[in-house]
């Protein structure tokens, strides 16, 4: 340090400081120990079952999306293997009365929040019955605009917050979205009127092709949350125990009136960033993949799990098959809703009770006629 008042003066410190403060938090090690006992939330059994099932049904539906994908019966889809703990494990620490603001790669969240499964197919295809979301389903469409939806979260949180409603909003974003305007203004907003929001960055390494180092020079990602003032976590997301745990923590202080948490899940994407062509062997080595399969939230889960005589291959199996059974009826169904026409869009935009601009009155003249042939 260049300057002579070194001890009084030391930002360079007070970085480091800070920045060290963010230790790992894990409760279930890769081998499926525990090995954080006071943290352990102590599931019930059917708790532990359910949440395993749900991990195991999620990695089948991404499998049969990409198949689905490839086979042109699908549209945008953003693979999801890898990141089961971090989307499954906050989702299973929320309540139906909870909001979700996920990205476009967060549609498992939606779904186990009770959006149809068939919607998210939907979606996928840019049908908009995808984005129509049933009454009583607290969700938000996926968001394609990185970042974006830290700020909605943060409009949410306030609109609970002033209705008195014992209610989160709980958003996702990814490693580059940290690096956004929205995050910022998001967490700010939400911090400054102790909102009740939760703030998940799931940390997977990469934005599209970008390594985690090009994206910030934070040494994490959970401490940009220090300077919007809001409590801040960095978590092992691949491990569904501490995921959960820092999620029902963050619900908890914001239901009772203390504000947004920032939740950073530390995981990896192990497929394509989406299946429009990104091909993965360009920006990561197979050593660096398989480091991380070694941390796989499933492997780790199952391992605790089988040591209580809790899960065994038989059970797996039964979701397995209820997984696919499933999925093969929702995309059944997508199949036979009506196509979307252009005059739907045109329709869905404007209330039929208000007048319409006439140069759009001619175009859905134009196209309801053309359609009706
Ligand atoms: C505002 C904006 N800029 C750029 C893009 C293009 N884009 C789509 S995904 C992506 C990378 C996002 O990475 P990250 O936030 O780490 O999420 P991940 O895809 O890894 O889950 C980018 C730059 C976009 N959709 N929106
Ligand atoms: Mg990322």
């Amino acid at each position: 340090m260049a300057t002579k008042n070194a001890k009084s003066f030391d930002p360079v410190k007070t970085l480091e400081t800070i920045e060290n403060q963010f230790e790992l938090f894990q409760v279930l090690n890769e081998k499926g120990e525990i090995v954080n006992k006071e943290a352990d939330p102590n599931l019930s059994d059917d708790e532990l079952v359910e949440l395993m099932s749900r991990m195991v049904y999620t990695r089948i539906l991404d499998q049969r999306s990409i198949s689905l994908n490839r086979q042109g019966r699908l549209g945008f889809y953003a693979p999801t293997a890898g990141q089961e703990a971090s989307q499954l494990a906050s989702h299973f620490a929320l309540e139906k009365e909870d909001f979700i603001l996920p990205g476009y790669r967060d549609v498992p969240q939606i779904v186990w929040h009770g959006l149809p499964l068939t919607k998210a197919f939907l979606f996928s295809r840019g049908h908009f019955v995808g984005n129509q979301i049933p009454e009583g389903v607290n969700v938000f469409p996926p968001q394609i605009i990185i970042g974006a939806q830290f700020i909605q979260a943060a409009g949410v949180a306030l609109g609970l917050q002033k209705r008195g409603e014992k209610a989160v909003a709980v958003t996702y974003t990814g490693d580059g979205g940290s690096s956004q305007g929205d995050f910022y203004e998001g967490i700010n907003f939400a911090g400054a009127f102790r909102s009740p929001a939760i703030f998940i960055v799931q940390n997977n390494q990469f934005a599209i092709s970008t390594p985690r180092e090009l994206q910030t020079a934070a040494k994490t990602i959970a401490q940009k949350g220090i300077a919007a003032g809001i409590p801040s976590i960095l978590v092992d997301g691949m491990d569904p125990l501490a995921v959960y745990v820092a999620t029902k923590d963050a619900r908890e202080r914001a239901v009772n009136g203390e504000g947004p948490t920032l939740i950073e899940t530390l995981c990896y994407r192990y497929g394509p960033h989406t299946m429009a062509g990104d091909d993965p062997t360009r920006y990561r080595t197979s050593d660096t993949d398989s480091e991380w399969e070694k941390k796989d939230p499933l492997v780790r889960f199952r391992a605790y799990l089988e040591g209580k005589k809790l899960w065994n291959e038989e059970k797996e199996n039964e979701v397995i098959e209820r997984a696919k059974e499933e999925i093969k009826q929702a995309i059944k169904e997508a199949d036979a809703t009506p196509k979307q026409k252009v005059s739907d869009l045109i329709n869905i935009m404007y209330d039929p009770k208000s007048e319409m601009p006439f140069n759009l009155k001619e175009q859905l003249d134009f196209y309801t006629e053309k359609e009706s042939k």
